[in-house]
């Protein structure tokens, strides 16, 4: 962002005058001028055909959402509630102008097929840009030689695994396939990491000796389930020299085990979400099923937790905060299939957030002095587009950037009930929170689709964001002598 200088007789689609601009490093008095969708001039006094006044305003880059669910069956076939069309409103009204979900296989499923399904619906019905992030659960042949290529040619480059889920998981030597082509052809890997083993033998015995409500997730999926797992995947990305990204990571000794592997030059990126800040596992010990509106995995944990997850969006550990939006009502076509005999087992996952992710880190971290206006923007925006491979079309105001903003009343009061948002579970982990701050404005490529309260965005508007391979997807370059000795790892490295 250049320092504004006074410009007259430019006359732009837009200008939004006289807020406070603030990017991941820099914060600003100036107009902004939009044309053609872009943000076209920095400066004093620009004309526009459209004039938003913003003054006592902040006007920030839309927010970036690279962790999200939205038509999504989940490993046992339940599907999220929300759809792309009420997903990207939900997340709108939030203040977030791009999102990154999923096209999940499942092991049955051709990975092609799978793309072109989602991609379909999301050009039915976004109202916002996105990119998509594939799930693998089933490495053979075809998805490894043929379908990932193909989507990473078709700049998807990113995709996730996980390490638990009877449904899902891949074996060490399936990570290891999948981590090889993700290095060769340019691609970052996205890991839930959480010891199968360890979870599945508690549950089995919780259920045996019938402790079946929710608060048994929290306790089965244990501290360690995830350290030990963070640990493996570190270790084995490490073999093959090939970064990574944890997602959803949520304890003192996870973030630690990241910092280490930082700490001596591994590729390793992290990731945490609003649950984990806002959340404990207090929430989801309620009486009955009342606790599975809470119920993610991994579980919220404890205020050590919190602090730590602070922590790491403070010092760099954690590179991103996203929502994993998951969504789920709370009736037998989400979290309970068996109604108030559903087991924890049984319950789908996840938690709503793409709305209030943006509000809740606004609140509890900016107005509270945790962070400042340009880490609320790194963290919300910058990282996730610099991270996946869109900056700086996504993720800034700069002259030539796309014109996604949000334009924030940091003073709005603002009391979180299921009312207010906009997804499609009907409820909300954060009912009653008190809010200051609010995107009362947003624009997406120029056009305003949220303002006054009301939607201004026609189904299908939003595209299709191919991306380029980013700095964090690039391996290191290690000499590993051990591998070496592969015909397949002296093969030039694509990006
Ligand atoms: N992992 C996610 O990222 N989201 C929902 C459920 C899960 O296990
Ligand atoms: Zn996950
Ligand atoms: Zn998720």
């Amino acid at each position: 962002m250049s320092t504004p200088t006074p410009q007259q007789g430019n006359t732009h689609d837009l200008v939004i005058r006289g807020g406070t601009v603030a990017t991941a490093t820099e914060t600003l008095q100036a107009d902004v001028g939009i044309t053609g969708g872009k943000v076209a001039a920095l400066g004093k006094d620009l004309s526009g055909k459209r004039v938003i006044d913003a003054a006592g305003k902040l006007v920030l880059p839309g927010g970036i959402d690279s962790h999200v669910h939205i038509e999504q069956l989940s490993s046992f076939g339940i599907p999220c509630a929300d759809d792309f069309y009420s997903g990207t409103v939900s997340a709108a009204f939030g203040g977030t102008t791009t999102i990154m979900p999923f096209c999940a296989q499942h092991r049955e499923d051709a990975l092609d097929k799978v793309l072109a399904s989602y991609s379909a619906s999301a050009k039915a019905k976004a109202v916002i840009d996105y990119g998509f992030h594939l799930i693998i659960a089933n490495p053979n042949d075809k998805t490894l030689d043929t379908d990932l290529p193909a989507a990473i040619g078709q700049g998807i480059r990113s995709f996730k695994i996980f390490m638990t889920y009877d449904r899902m998981r891949l074996s060490d030597e399936q990570i290891l396939d999948v981590m090889s082509v993700a290095r060769r052809d340019g691609a970052l890997l996205m890991v839930h990491a959480e010891n199968h083993g360890i979870i599945s033998w508690l549950a089995g015995k919780m259920v045996k000796q019938g402790n079946v409500a929710p608060r048994y997730h929290a306790i089965c999926h244990t501290r360690s389930s995830e350290a030990e797992a963070i640990n493996r995947i570190i270790t084995l990305a490490e073999v093959v020299d090939c970064p990574i990204l944890i997602v959803h990571v949520s304890t003192v000794e996870g973030i630690e085990t990241i910092r280490q592997a930082q700490a001596r030059g591994v590729k390793v990126f992290a990731e945490t979400c609003p649950q984990y800040l806002f959340l404990t596992a207090k929430d989801i010990d309620r009486p009955g099923v009342l606790g599975a509106a809470f119920c993610c995995s991994p579980p919220p944990r404890d205020e050590a937790a919190q602090e730590a997850c602070w922590q790491g969006l403070k010092d760099g550990t954690l590179t991103v905060y996203s929502s994993d939006h998951a969504p789920y009502k709370m009736d037998a076509s989400g979290k309970l299939p068996n109604g108030d005999k559903t087991t924890f087992k049984e319950m789908a996952n996840g938690v709503p957030g793409i709305e209030l992710r943006l509000p809740l880190l606004f609140t509890f971290g900016y107005k509270a002095g945790r962070i400042s206006i340009n880490e609320f923007v790194a963290l919300t925006s910058a990282r996730h587009a610099q991270t996946y491979g869109l900056y700086p079309q996504k993720g800034t105001i700069a002259v030539g950037s796309d014109a996604d903003i949000a334009i924030w009343d940091p003073e709005k009061k603002v009391t979180v009930s299921k009312d207010l948002v906009h997804d499609n579970t009907g409820y909300t982990p954060y009912e009653g929170r008190e809010l200051t701050g609010w995107p009362v404005t947003v624009l997406s490529r120029g056009d305003v689709i949220v303002e006054g309260g009301k939607l201004a965005a026609e189904r299908g508007r939003g595209r299709f964001l191919p991306r380029a391979a980013s700095e964090p997807l690039r391996p290191l370059g290690r000499q590993i002598p051990e591998m070496a000795q592969l015909s397949a790892w002296n093969t030039p490295l694509k990006p």
